[in-house]
């Protein structure tokens, strides 16, 4: 009688999510549901993302933002499926979303008492999305404070460090899921022949050091000395490696990190004169891509304190941002704190 052999290499992200439910110890299933549901939204905006161009769905929406930056209609729709998908799904009490000036709760039942609330960026890179740049999406999952009842503001301004699981997704040459819940970090690449997020990167890990920053340098002249004598480490050669570093900086967020987080590198937005906070905002920018980076072996800093150790204090906060290689953010640190010595 002939064997068949029906082993199979691929491990699918569901799959994968129920395998490691032991890692997340609070309602089991509860997880799996809400990165399925983040999953599909992904999909869906996945899709619309590759026939921009072809449809009406480039430009302007003609609003904007409680921060002043006009929507894209990419934005507004990706904001949408995103919070439909996780209302849908049951297991989300509320969303803090950059395209919303206000939590968003969700008030039936189910949602209600739920255990979760989801902050994020749905589509980060805006500026773009009108350009074939890749962009991405950032969540960041909390397991809520209040007791009874709808969820409230104090559910989202958590620390970084009480982040349950955190992930993004990248849409660039292909779509990839990447997210932690406290053990280790995993990447996922959506097979589009099947519709389905496979394992590509297992266990990911960040280098110690790289030879690559990304900042806008246009701010130079806005910059503070110290981050200027940073930059010009990175430009000279008194360095692990001996030459100057390469400059890669693409102006999505996601895909600046994506690719320093594989290959090594620091990713910064200081602050400047005008903007002494920086650009980024914390909850979700720069805390899920901390707990990324940190569980991959890297650091995430403001230049003196560790991201995650920051209490929020509003929805939209911003704070200077440093992240990426340990050894490459402690340098900057080096020089922050020397110069703050002075
Ligand atoms: P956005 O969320 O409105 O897209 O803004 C965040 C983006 C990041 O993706 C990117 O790193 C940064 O803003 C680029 O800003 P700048 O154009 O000032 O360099
Ligand atoms: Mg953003």
């Amino acid at each position: 009688m002939v064997q068949e052999d029906f082993s199979r290499d691929i491990v699918t992200l569901t799959e994968f999510v129920i395998r490691n439910q032991k890692d997340f110890p609070y309602a089991k299933g509860d997880l799996t549901r809400l990165l399925g549901d983040i999953a599909v939204a992904a999909k869906i905006v996945t899709r619309e993302v590759r026939k921009a161009g072809l449809v009406n769905i480039l430009g302007e929406f003609g609003t904007t933002n409680i921060q002043g930056e006009s929507q894209k209609k990419l934005d507004v729709y990706a904001n949408e499926q995103f919070i439909a998908a996780m209302k849908h799904g049951g297991v989300v009490a509320g969303v803090a979303s950059e395209e919303n000036d206000n939590v968003v709760v969700f008030e039936d039942r189910d949602c209600a008492e739920s255990n979760y609330v989801v902050c994020i960026d749905p589509l980060d890179g805006s500026s773009n999305i009108d350009v074939n740049v890749s962009i991405g999406t950032i969540f960041s999952v909390y397991r809520t404070i209040t007791q009874k009842g709808p969820c409230t503001m104090q559910d989202f301004l958590q620390p970084g460090t009480e982040q349950v699981a955190a992930g993004y997704i990248i849409y660039g040459s292909s779509t990839m899921l990447v997210y932690t819940t406290g053990h280790g970090v995993n990447g996922f690449t959506l097979d589009p022949s099947i519709g389905v997020f496979c394992l590509s990167h297992p266990d990911l890990k960040t280098p110690e050091k790289g030879q690559i920053y990304s900042v806008n340098e246009g701010n130079f002249n806005y910059f503070s000395k110290d981050i200027q004598e940073y930059i010009h480490y990175c430009q000279g050669t008194a360095n692990d490696f001996g030459k100057s570093y390469s400059c890669r900086y693409i102006g999505s967020l996601v895909a600046d990190f994506h690719r320093n987080l594989i290959k090594g590198g620091i990713y910064m937005y200081p602050s400047t004169e005008a903007d002494p906070k920086g650009k980024l905002r914390l909850l979700y920018e720069c805390n899920p891509l901390a707990f990324i980076v940190e569980q991959a072996g890297g650091k995430a800093s403001t230049g003196f304190e560790r991201i995650m150790e920051i209490k929020p204090e509003k929805l939209h906060q911003r704070v200077p941002y440093f992240v990426g290689s340990i050894r490459m953010v402690e340098k900057a640190e080096e020089l922050l704190r020397h110069s703050l010595s002075k």
